[in-house]
């Protein structure tokens, strides 16, 4: 298995400039709220992990796809002065640090996060006086705030993998589970549990509302012992809390239940990395075709979508728009 870099590894010969783009990155996300800025640094990041040379200026880092003026300025001051002024400023802004802690909160995000800081919240220490403005998700992200900052190592994952396919196939073979995220990817270790489900029997447009309602539901009452704790659960997506054993952390895990009809779509999706999905969504529009995670739609010539082509496996998707195919490891972009 090919195991591909990822910004901030030990193997990363870039690695502090990717450091100090991501944590430009989190600013734009989390205070600023300007996503193209997010982006932007994010995908720099990503093109400076993946070199295998380290990057001695700007003007040579300019030279990549994904990489401005802006940013190569910003290589270059840190290469001259091991640190950057911008980030000096965000680091000694405490409302801004008092929006990014409080974002790395399940349940809250930065709208959220800006509206507690303008109300004196300065802290994750604060939150304990507030509890009553928080809501059930909220207060879960609180009670498990260091758990759910661990990584979840692999081998963790694959035993909970076993639990889940056991107990939701031994209630119905007609099921079929996929982890996707970080650990479908290969990743040694993951952020969270990202789990989709489909049963043979739901399919988008004929008969979804009858057979999917109360579907989840079941499937989730099958893992009482599994998982600890329930965020939310409506039709398609269930939010909780699980953990293996006493002596592990708490684990955030999602199980989203799809229509078959639109499973290799979702599981593309839903494997990402949301670079690699965003750069398949553009080749997509090239070739004529809109790409999301429900379905693959050739666009007309008034440029509407038409109906779905039919998909029987990822590779489908991939073979429809000329791409050439990527195993899940080989998109860690
Ligand atoms: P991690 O949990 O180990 O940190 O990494 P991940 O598994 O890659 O990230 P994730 O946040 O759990 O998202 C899972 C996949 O879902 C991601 O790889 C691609 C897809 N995805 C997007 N955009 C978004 C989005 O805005 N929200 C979520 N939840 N998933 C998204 O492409
Ligand atoms: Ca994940
Ligand atoms: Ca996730």
């Amino acid at each position: 298995m090919s195991k591909r870099k990822n910004p901030c590894e030990s193997e990363n010969l870039n690695a502090d400039f990717c450091e100090f783009l991501m944590e430009l990155a989190e600013y734009e996300k989390n205070v600023s709220r300007n996503i193209h800025k997010f982006n932007a640094y994010r995908k720099a990041a990503g093109v400076l992990a993946s070199l295998s040379k380290r990057i001695e200026s700007g003007e040579e880092a300019k030279k990549l796809n994904g990489i401005g003026e802006k940013i190569a300025k910003k290589i270059d001051e840190f290469i001259h002065t091991g640190k950057l002024k911008k980030l000096e400023n965000i680091h000694q802004d405490e409302k801004a640090q008092a929006i990014n802690m409080l974002t790395r909160i399940s349940g809250i995000g930065p709208v959220k996060a800006a509206e507690m800081v303008k109300n004196g919240i300065r802290g994750i220490d604060d939150l304990e006086k507030y509890k009553h403005l928080l809501n059930h998700h909220q207060l879960i992200g609180l009670k498990y705030f260091e758990d759910f900052e661990k990584k979840i190592p692999r081998s963790e994952i694959q035993e909970i993998e076993k639990k889940l396919k056991s107990k939701i196939l031994n209630f119905d073979g007609q099921f079929t589970v996929t982890i996707c995220g970080s650990y479908r990817r290969g990743k040694s270790e993951s952020g969270d549990i990202d789990v989709l489900v489909t049963h043979t029997s739901l399919k988008e447009g004929e008969n979804k509302k009858k057979h999917g309602e109360g579907m989840l539901r079941k499937i989730v009452d099958k893992l009482k012992g599994l998982y600890i704790e329930e965020i939310s659960l409506g039709d398609t997506k269930f939010m909780g809390v699980c953990r293996l054993s006493e002596a592990l952390p708490a684990r955030r895990l999602d199980i989203r239940l799809i229509p078959c009809n639109q499973y290799h779509c979702a599981v593309l999706y839903f494997t990402g990395s949301d670079v690699f999905n965003k750069n398949m969504r553009t080749h997509a529009l090239e070739k004529g075709f809109t790409l999301n995670e429900y379905s693959l739609r050739p666009i007309g010539a008034t440029g509407v979508p038409g109906e779905p082509v039919p998909i029987t496996s990822e590779e489908d998707i991939f073979d429809y728009i000329d791409y050439p195919y990527k195993k899940p490891e080989e998109r860690n972009l």
